[in-house]
């Protein structure tokens, strides 16, 4: 017999699926790492497939997976990408404040991404914090966020700064978007 009649079945965790994404050396495996594992590698090599990591989380008393998709690539693949998003409840959208034709490809990955992964919850994120930026980001990508109903992070996978929060934060939307169920 099954504890059903009793309450919430034994293993309730909720599991949520998450695209890391991007351009090209943005920093999203370092995140991926800095989040998961606590570290920072300077020698990690470029990412040679699609890579799944999963963490757990408490949020709000809830037990939360993250299953985390590492997700290669150049936007010019839209096609091939299309069939990883399937199934994701939000991704992360990331550019390099030292690189800003890394910004100016946000809204083709956001696009891109949520036309197959329907109602999923964004977060952008201006990464490399740590280094100084080569332009003026901050109300463009406030503008960016608006109008995908997003939150932002600047972040630094280097030194940590930012990362957990930004992990969090996407869950928590994640969560209260489906409550509402939609
Ligand atoms: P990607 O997965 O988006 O392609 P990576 O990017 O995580 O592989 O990172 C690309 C390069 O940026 C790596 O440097 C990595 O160490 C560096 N990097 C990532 N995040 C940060 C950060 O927050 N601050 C700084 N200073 N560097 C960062 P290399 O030299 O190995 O190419
Ligand atoms: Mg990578």
């Amino acid at each position: 017999m099954t504890n059903r009649g009793i309450g919430l079945p034994a293993n309730s965790r909720i599991l949520k699926k998450i695209c890391v994404l991007g351009d090209f050396a943005v920093g999203k495996t370092s995140m991926i790492r800095r989040y998961v594992l606590d570290e920072f590698d300077d020698r990690y090599i470029t990412t040679l497939g699609t890579k799944i990591t999963k963490k757990n989380m408490n949020l709000e008393g809830r037990d939360l997976t993250f299953q985390i998709w590492d997700i290669v690539g150049n936007i010019k693949f839209t096609k091939i990408q299309g069939q990883y998003y399937q199934g994701s409840d939000g991704a992360f959208i990331i550019f390099d404040v030292t690189r800003r034709d890394t910004f100016d490809n946000v809204s083709k990955w956001a696009d891109m991404f949520l036309e197959v992964a329907k109602g999923a919850r964004l977060i952008f994120i201006a990464n490399k914090v740590d280094l100084d930026s080569t332009f003026d980001f901050e109300a463009m990508m406030e503008d960016v966020a608006k109008r995908y109903n997003a939150a932002t992070f600047r972040t630094s996978a280097k030194t940590g700064a930012q990362v957990e929060d930004a992990f969090k934060t996407l869950g928590e939307r994640i969560l209260a978007h489906k409550s509402k169920g939609t």
